[in-house]
């Protein structure tokens, strides 16, 4: 077992080897995936290699330091094995929270070497803002899934040290939804803008690509620059330089304002109302919603926040002729016409109206993503039909875990347990075929990216304890 006995945050880590995932070599190996019980101990097995200390690394090659959602997402799988370190995952990300109630995409690890990831610290430089904390961080941030993480966390391990950990952090994700309503709400319109494509996390998704034109920059510009994924991963199956050098210069322009949000609207060069964001936005109101009776908290204007959330999806992202959602590029003042997978986020909102679901659910049966009570693979990250779908390319076409995963608690809440049983049965093939990777090929199923990967590890034990037959 990895370690987490100590005390001092990221203690320790310096000597640890960096490549691949330590851990009994069987339990890592896909072949050894033939059952349930092997696929258990293949998560598990990569959930302990992934862990370090108070956090867990996405992956231990390629993203090595703390990553926001993705601990969101691991916590949940934690609560399924060792249910304290679901509560110590989301307590170590909090801790880093900035004074304004924005949690950082990246929480760095001071132990790590200078160059163990691009963008590092000194890139970002967080102490040059008020109200950064004492860690080094980014100045962005990611999908708030926190909520739900921790709302799911709790009902499969409803103990007295779990809802101590709720009444912690309930005032901590309050604070994020604050952040995310008042500072980012740059279009007055009752949605929070991401101000850089990481903040959706779905880094070089098509959706992204009207946007990022209007951002000046070269690709040459990355020769000043060390990339640190293409040492690990084929520079095919990841975003390109010239993407890079658009990321570059958004952090370097957010970072000029210290990372200030005021004054951001007339200057910056990225501002787009995501529906994957807005969507986890929405969702984790339902989940303070559930969590804030068990804190002594009123959960009325959490639903209230929900609902309005919820209408202001509708109004502004909503396009009845597509029938799906589309960012809305609030710089050109027009939807985004690409139909990737942030479009069916919003299936995750309970009270989504009929109309709507039932659109989305037709989106996603739709060729553009295959869904069916049958089917080989789980849903693509972009539309299949579209001129612009690589197979190989990162959020451009291959499959992942989380949103099939997001997609499935979607159709769960909509009644739709038939498909949502298809997609269960096509991801646990998935990761049963491949072991777990980062992202996958999404018609051979061939894995990418990073291997022994947290997210992937993290929500398959999450459905395979959800069986419908069990
Ligand atoms: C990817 O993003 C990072 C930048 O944040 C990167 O490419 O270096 C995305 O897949 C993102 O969603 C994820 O949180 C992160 C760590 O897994 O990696």
């Amino acid at each position: 077992m990895s370690a987490g006995t100590t005390d001092g945050r990221r203690a320790g880590t310096a000597d640890r080897p960096r490549t691949g995932a330590p851990g009994p070599r069987a339990d890592t190996t896909p072949g050894a995936a033939r059952d349930a019980v092997a696929l258990r101990r293949l998560a598990v097995a990569t959930l302990e290699a992934n862990w370090e200390h108070d956090h867990s690394v996405p992956s231990r090659t390629l993203y090595p330091h703390q990553w926001s959602w993705d601990s969101a997402f691991i916590a949940i799988g934690w609560s399924h094995v060792r249910p304290e370190r679901a509560w110590r995952e989301l307590g170590s990300l909090f801790r880093a929270q900035w004074v304004d109630g924005r949690v950082p995409h990246i929480v760095f690890n001071p132990a790590l070497r200078v160059g163990s990831y691009f963008p590092g610290p000194q890139f970002w430089d967080s102490a040059l803002a008020e109200g950064a904390p004492a860690a080094a961080t980014s100045g962005l941030v990611q999908p708030p899934v926190h909520a739900p993480a921790a709302w799911l966390a709790y009902r499969r391990a409803p103990t007295g040290a779990g809802r101590a950990a709720l009444a912690r952090l309930y005032p901590r994700l309050v604070a994020q939804q604050r952040y995310l309503a008042t500072r980012r709400d740059f279009g007055a319109g009752g949605l929070a803008c991401i101000v850089h494509p990481w903040e959706s996390g779905l880094d070089n998704s098509p959706a992204w690509d009207a946007p990022l034109a209007a951002v000046p920059a070269d690709a040459a510009a990355m020769r000043a620059y060390r990339r640190h994924d293409t040492a690990h991963v084929d520079a095919a199956h990841r975003p390109t330089d010239l993407d890079y050098a658009r990321y570059v210069a958004l952090v370097a322009s957010y970072r000029e304002r210290r990372y200030r949000d005021e004054d951001l609207a007339g200057r910056h060069p990225f501002l787009v109302e995501c529906p994957l964001l807005n969507a986890a936005t929405g969702a984790a109101e339902h989940a303070l919603a559930r969590i804030a009776p068990l804190v002594g908290a009123d959960p009325g204007p959490h639903r209230e926040r929900a609902a309005r959330i919820t209408e202001a999806l509708v109004r502004r992202l909503y396009d009845p002729t597509t029938g799906t959602f589309q960012p809305r590029d609030l710089r050109a003042g027009r939807l985004v016409p690409a139909r990737t997978v942030l479009g069916l986020a919003p299936l995750i909102l309970p009270d989504l109206p009929a109309r709507q679901a039932s659109a989305l659910v037709a989106e996603a049966c739709s060729p553009r993503f295959g869904l069916a009570a049958r089917m080989d693979r789980p849903l693509p990250s972009h539309d299949r039909t579209a001129p612009d779908f690589e197979a190989l390319r990162y959020w451009r076409g291959p499959s992942w875990m989380n949103i099939n995963w997001w997609v499935r608690q979607g159709l769960l809440s909509h009644g739709r347990p038939d498909l949502a049983g298809g997609l269960r049965d096509s991801m646990i093939e998935l990761v049963t075929g491949a072991g777990c990777h980062e992202y996958f090929h999404p018609d051979t199923g061939a894995g990418l990216g990073s291997p022994a990967f947290g997210w992937t590890a993290a929500l398959l034990l999450d459905v395979l304890a959800d069986d419908p037959a069990g």
